[in-house]
């Protein structure tokens, strides 16, 4: 990649659409525009003022061929996505259109961006820092508006803020520390160390307190599994479809009816989950059930939360009490079903088992009690309990292990201090956690990194 090229590429998706967008960026690409566009009145983009939409035709330079009618905006340097002179060619958006219009600027100089290069180049540029470059992903590809609600804040920079915040606090307490040393011969000490282990544990709290939201963090990004697990015909899959809101598993009042496990993706409280209905748990009948058991003992072992479902309107059997022993070290919420029936299922029965989890009474039939079974999932599966307002969570895993690195510097730097350590370990210590924080914001990273990073971005962006 050389960032001295003017680079081109289709930033819209694939196949036939309104408008596909073509994207030009670099020292060239008023050059190349004007070579290529014609607008209204033969005026070139040379002519139009920045952050301007003209109409005109796209046409191949060396042939006079007209390629499409289009619109073209006009975004000087540095107000652009890159910080160079953008110029997007909004086309007709089908595929044949959309390559001759990339084939033409290839010829008159761009060349083909790499996937996330714009992007690369916002970073480069520092218009964005890499935490922010990141966040850009993670928006196009959130699933549930609180994925989207964090990608948005990180893209503002309130992480790139939390993490500024806490380098600075850091090399303030460097600068002493060094200033200590080389005044050392005199006997001057510009910090003591009690003010030096209440600076750096302070730090070191502020840098836990974003660790604690990884997991969170992960979940909103990521998604979590859930396995709706029972024996048969208490409404594992009529839950599934209710909270799917589509009719998705095939439901019957004979036991046995689900075989395989089937996954549908749900959008629960703002968290992307995996939800997975399975057979009923109970001596299976016959060989394509049992391998349908064995793959619901599968489902249960790998699921991050287990709804164990029960039929509250017969009592409990044996086959019960043996799914609720298989949850024992199991994340799970226990969905007494069938509410809308007259009750058989005494709430002391389950007493056992139920603390410290929740308890839900549903209908699927009804709808009642989902709205609760709702809130029960996303309380079991989120540790800190999200608030709207709240915005900083960690949602990378390489933005933990930086944090997690900076940690455990500090704490390193607090044992020395603790242990009259020479100043010189000590300042050791801090620059390591300063520079795990500025890993994150990309300050200090190495291309290998940055090149892992970029590659996860579409062509175009
Ligand atoms: N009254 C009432 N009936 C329900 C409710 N939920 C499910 N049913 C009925 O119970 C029967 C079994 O429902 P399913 O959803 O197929 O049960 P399942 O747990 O998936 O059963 P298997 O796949 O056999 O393990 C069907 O006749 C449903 O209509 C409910 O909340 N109330
Ligand atoms: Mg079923």
């Amino acid at each position: 990649m050389n960032a001295g090229d003017t680079i081109c590429a289709v930033a819209t998706p694939p196949g036939e659409g309104g408008i596909g967008i073509i994207r030009l960026s670099g020292e060239k690409s008023i050059d190349i525009a004007s070579a290529v566009f014609v607008g209204s009145g033969g005026r070139t983009v040379r002519d139009y003022k920045t952050h301007t939409l003209h109409h005109g035709e796209l046409r191949a330079p060396d042939t006079g061929e007209r390629i499409d009618e289009v619109l073209v905006a006009v975004m000087k340097a540095p107000r652009s996505y890159t910080c160079e002179d953008v110029v997007e060619f909004h086309c007709h958006g089908g595929p044949l259109v959309l390559r001759l219009g990339l084939e033409v600027l290839i010829r008159s100089g761009a060349r083909l961006a790499e996937p996330g290069e714009f992007t690369k180049r916002a970073f480069l540029n520092g218009r964005l820092d890499l935490a922010q470059a990141e966040a850009v992903i993670d928006l196009i590809q959130a699933r549930s508006q609180t994925g989207l609600r964090v990608a948005l804040e990180q893209l503002r920079g309130a992480l790139s803020d939390e993490l500024g915040r806490i380098r600075e606090g850091l090399t303030r307490l460097l600068v002493e520390i060094e200033a200590g040393i080389d005044f050392s011969d005199e006997g001057i000490t510009f910090i003591s160390p009690k003010a030096l282990a209440a600076g750096v544990g302070k730090v070191a709290e502020r840098v836990d307190r974003l660790i604690r939201t990884a997991e969170d963090g992960r979940i909103v990004r990521e998604g979590v599994t859930v396995a709706l697990v029972g024996r048969p015909n208490v409404g594992k899959s009529s839950l599934l479809n209710a909270l799917a809101r589509a009719d998705r598993a095939i439901v019957t009042p004979i036991p046995g009816t689900t075989r395989d496990v089937l996954e549908e993706f749900v959008n629960v409280r703002g968290i992307p989950v995996r939800l997975q209905d399975t057979a009923g748990l109970r001596e299976a009948q016959d060989v394509v059930e049992r391998e349908g058991v064995r793959r619901t003992h599968d489902a249960l072992a790998r699921a991050e939360l287990v709804l164990a479902v029960l039929d509250g309107s017969a009592p409990l059997d044996p086959e019960d009490r043996r799914t609720l022993e298989l949850l024992q070290e199991k994340s799970a919420v226990l969905v007494v079903n069938k509410a809308d029936l007259p009750p058989r299922v005494e709430p002391a029965d389950l007493k056992g088992f139920v603390e410290p989890r929740r308890i839900v009474w549903t209908s699927a039939t009804t709808g009642a009690g989902l709205d609760e079974l709702r809130d029960a999932i996303r309380d079991t599966v989120l540790r800190q309990g999200l608030e709207p307002s709240e915005g900083v969570l960690i949602t990378h895993l390489r933005h933990r292990s930086a944090l997690e690195r900076a940690k455990t510097s500090l704490d390193q730097a607090l044992v020395s201090i603790q242990q009259h350590m020479a100043a010189e370990c000590i300042a050791a210590d801090l620059r390591v956690a300063i520079n795990a924080i500025g890993e994150i914001i990309g300050e200090t990273t190495t291309d290998d990194i940055l090149d892992r990073i970029f590659k996860e971005f579409c062509i175009g962006k």
